[in-house]
């Protein structure tokens, strides 16, 4: 897959894509990614990307021709490898990033990352793009935070990364559901013991237990994702025992 940034701040975006699952799937071709700094599209000495807002108020906002330029660059580039790349518009008024969106995202060829610094962009630039995506209700300084959160959740996805092979990939029974707890060695740690059923080796009972503790923990810390999704029998079944026993964590 593709990405292209827009971005003043293209360091943050490489350094980042250096490290973790996101650096390995570059080094395996598994993602190509090219960077796009507005300001080598601009003609003043100062190369300036930002002016006052019409209207007056506080801050700064990105002007109109530095970034439709560098969008029309980015297509280009993307273009010439035979890569249509959507412009993603990263802001606190886009649609919230969920997972459904990351996979969705992960079948297409390419995409493109638009990221604003400032208070934003110019209104005639947000009429350019395709989309507007949010990681969130709070207010960041910039949207390359938000851009390498979409990319790396998108990584996990795409086939041969580290996230896809098994543990990652949640097209299981624990799809939308919170996350079961994780032990390992020692058996023991201080007065604390790993639960019996994980060392039983009766593989049925963990994936049974495993389930029933990612609904306790959904159930308790998401109710949402519960009211949400259609219940399967033994789902309902572990749901009943866990309220019979008051939702306690276990005790052995
Ligand atoms: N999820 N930001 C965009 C510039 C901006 C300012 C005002 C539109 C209006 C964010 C988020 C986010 C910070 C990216 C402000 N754009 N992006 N930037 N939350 O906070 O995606």
């Amino acid at each position: 897959m593709w990405f292209g940034v827009i971005s003043i701040m293209t360091e943050m975006i490489a350094t980042a894509s250096r490290t973790g699952v996101f650096g390995r799937a570059i080094e395996q071709g598994i993602l190509s990614l090219e960077l796009f700094d507005p300001r080598s599209h601009t003609t003043d000495r100062h190369q300036t990307v930002d002016d006052r807002p019409y209207g007056g108020g506080p801050g700064m906002v990105m002007m109109t021709e530095p970034l439709l330029a560098t969008m029309a660059e980015a297509r280009t580039r993307a273009a010439a490898q035979g890569i249509e790349a959507p412009v993603i518009y990263l802001s606190p008024q886009g649609a919230r990033l969920d997972q459904k969106m990351v996979k969705e995202f992960a079948e297409m060829p390419g995409l493109t990352l638009l990221c604003g610094r400032y208070e934003g962009i110019d209104e005639r630039v947000v009429e350019r793009v395709d989309r507007m995506v949010s990681v969130g209700d709070y207010v960041l300084s910039g949207g390359e935070l938000p851009a390498l959160v979409v990319m790396d959740a998108i990584a996990r996805h795409l086939p041969g990364t580290l996230g896809n092979s098994a543990s990652a990939v949640e097209e299981s029974h624990l799809d939308g559901l919170l996350d079961y707890p994780h032990y390992t060695r020692p058996e023991t740690a201080g007065a604390r013991q790993v639960p019996e059923v994980l060392t039983s080796g009766d593989h049925a009972a963990i994936r049974r237990w495993r389930l029933k503790q990612a609904l306790r923990s959904t159930w308790l810390a998401r109710p949402d994702l519960l009211t949400a999704r259609v219940l399967e029998p033994l789902e309902r079944e572990l749901l009943s025992e866990l309220f019979a026993e008051g939702l306690a964590a276990e005790v052995d």
